[in-house]
């Protein structure tokens, strides 16, 4: 299979500068869109961060409609809700969101009232009323979201998360568990097809600067590759996002660096499938 590259530079949902050049910073070191996407930017936040995320699922339709592979290149993690409502549907797709943060604060809950700390929330039809439409009469499940290397809540998240019994592993450096021995543990409860959401900021930032909001500690890039070969070797992975890459934060291309052997990790993958 072939994969296409979206890059999505909304940077409305972090309120962030940075983002709005990703496709040149990616181009001038070698990652080429096939799409880039393009969108009205309102005088609301919350109109243009929408206007994207449409841009982004027909982009993302288009691909699984052509049975291509959509890698999704973003700015801030809002761009997500366009990629898996397309994914939605579709699939009845697990979601593995590997990310610093788990990014299911509602509106009303989130302090800082940023729409990229809202996805997947917004995927359970628990957000902006205009951005979970989006998903139409699908929802994300809550028994089908995998968290990996989330390490930052905010209590109402973090209270969310344990009565729900969502499925969330971290700090695997301390625990004696590698982060495939945990992987192969929690395959057996995984069925259907997989959307990997990978947020740059789940890595140290101290190999990984360049995202919109750091976390100290992290993965190691190594455990990252080791997650996204087992995925793409186990299940069927049918989309990916790679996303909160904020050039403006980068450091000697490390960051550009972490995308780019990446994609060609991702592109060498879906090339058997
Ligand atoms: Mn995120």
């Amino acid at each position: 299979m072939e994969t296409k590259i979206i890059t999505v530079p909304l940077e409305e949902g972090s309120e962030i500068k940075g983002s709005e050049q990703i496709a040149d910073y990616l181009n001038q070191n070698g990652i080429t869109s096939d799409t880039a996407v393009t969108f009205i930017k309102e005088e609301s936040k919350r109109e243009t961060v929408c206007n994207c995320c449409l841009k982004t699922k027909e982009a993302v339709l288009q691909c699984l409609d052509r049975k291509q592979f959509p890698l999704i290149i973003g700015s801030d993690h809002s761009v997500s809700i366009g990629s898996v409502s397309a994914v939605l549907q579709k699939y009845d797709v697990s979601v593995f969101w590997i990310d610093a943060h788990p990014d299911i604060n509602t509106p009303e809950a989130s302090i800082t009232k940023r729409i990229h700390g809202m996805p997947v929330a917004t995927l359970m039809k628990d957000g902006y009323p205009e951005l979970s439409e989006l998903t139409e009469d699908k929802v994300l499940k809550k028994e089908n979201l995998i968290y990996l290397g989330v390490r930052c809540f905010d209590p109402y998240e973090k209270a969310y998360i344990e009565e729900n019994k969502i499925a969330l592993y971290n700090n695997f450096s301390a625990a004696k568990d590698s982060i495939v021995r945990v992987l192969k543990k929690i395959r057996k409860n995984i069925v259907g097809p997989v959307h990997i959401s990978f947020d740059l900021d789940a890595i140290n930032p101290e190999i990984c600067p360049g995202v919109n909001t750091p976390v100290k500690e992290g993965l190691s890039f190594i455990q990252v590759k080791e997650t996204l070969n087992y995925l793409f070797d186990n299940f069927e992975v049918v989309a990916m996002d790679i996303v909160e890459y904020n050039p403006l934060n980068d450091v000697a291309r490390k960051t550009v660096n972490i995308i780019s052997e990446i994609v060609e990790l991702v592109k060498e993958k879906v090339h058997h499938f």
